[in-house]
């Protein structure tokens, strides 16, 4: 490896990460995660000696390749770099590094572009699930500039609308993997769910907090952090996922009223920082809650009528705006509008 390895970095959404073809990789899977602890420089807190940004937000790697599935473009599997662990886990997806897959599969010549916008159908290894990207490609080219914003990002850039179906119980087998719309852990009320990422929803004021406030507050709250731990170490074999001690699931997203309009005003940590804003599944899995008439988030929620739902989960920097079909009260396909910026292309050295 000495002569490094091709690579990407990209923002997807909210986050940001290493793009890799799979085929640049060692497939043997405790050779490729030393290198990738290498190129993070993990584990350390300041990811010092690699590209890792000190944050499970700028610690991610999408790896990518051509798919031989049917109706499927690429093949696209997310790892978690841990910080200050020597840890990459493939335990969950991540919606926000998605939204740089198909430009990235486009440049990197593993799918052709057509001269308007390219839809990139992706499997989604992680979580056995497809998502459909469509990528704005004028003349054939990967344009990343546009007017769209999202939260969290400064700026504006290209629409990368990202679609979903059958989400549900991705990671858990199901919705509800408990069986229940709510259980009782610690004494606290709790949803178990799962639209696409494992989460679990309490309300704020349950911690003696509001839910207002700031990452860097919570982040610095250890009697907080400790309750959540203790409830989410219960919660995993309860939705399935068995001891997730090691396991960067099931999120934790505390819930209160809306501040700005939106569904819900949330703070998730995932699981043990709380996030800048919001992953795309988990603010799916958050929405889908919030129709669902017995869960904890339901009487927190703001009401919302109709087929298709703008419904606006509110975050720590704004809000993401989670789009769900819902079906005689059942949640059918989600979506969500993202945006990605290529940063940086070369060989990244290990
Ligand atoms: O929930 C962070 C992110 C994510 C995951 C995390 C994500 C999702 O914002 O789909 O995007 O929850 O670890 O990148």
């Amino acid at each position: 490896m000495s002569n490094g390895i091709p690579c990407t970095w990209m923002r997807g959404g909210t986050s940001k990460g290493g793009f890799f073809l799979a085929s640049d990789l060692p497939s043997d899977e405790k050779e490729r995660n030393a290198i990738l602890l290498r190129v993070m420089g993990s584990p350390d807190a300041r990811q010092i000696d690699g590209m890792g940004g000190a944050d499970p937000l700028s610690s991610k790697v999408a790896i990518v390749a051509k798919s031989d599935r049917e109706n499927i473009d690429i093949d696209y599997l997310f790892l978690q770099v841990f910080v200050d662990e020597p840890r990459v886990s493939d335990a969950q997806g991540c919606g926000n590094m998605l939204a740089g897959v198909g430009a990235f599969a486009i440049e990197r010549g593993l799918v052709s572009a057509l001269d308007g916008t390219t839809p990139v159908r992706i499997y989604m290894q992680n979580t056995d699930n497809t998502a459909i990207a469509k990528i704005s490609t004028p003349n054939g080219v990967v344009n990343y500039a546009g007017d769209d914003k999202i939260d969290g990002v400064p700026g504006t850039a290209a629409a990368v609308p990202l679609t979903f179906q059958n989400i549900a119980g991705s990671n858990c087998g199901a919705l509800l993997p408990s069986g229940n719309a709510q259980d009782i852990i610690d004494g606290v009320a709790t949803t178990l769910i799962d639209n696409g990422m494992p989460t679990v929803l309490l309300r704020a004021q349950d911690f003696d907090i509001s839910g207002y406030e700031k990452r860097e507050e919570l982040d610095a709250n250890e009697s907080l952090k400790a309750k959540l731990e203790s409830i989410r170490l219960q919660a995993g074999p309860l939705m399935n996922l068995g001891d997730v001690k090691e396991k960067s699931v099931p999120k934790m997203t505390l819930l209160a009223p809306a501040k700005y309009g939106g569904i819900v005003m949330t703070r998730t940590f995932i699981p043990h920082r709380c996030h800048a804003t919001i992953g795309v599944f988990c603010a799916i899995s958050v929405a889908t809650a919030c129709v669902m008439e017995a869960t904890v988030a339901y009487p927190l929620a703001s009401s919302s009528k109709g087929v298709h739902r703008v419904l606006d989960v509110e975050h720590p920097l704004g809000a993401t705006p989670a789009l769900l079909e819902i079906d005689n009260g059942t949640v059918t396909s989600a979506g969500m509008l993202r945006t990605t910026r290529k940063l940086f292309e070369g060989r990244v050295y290990t």
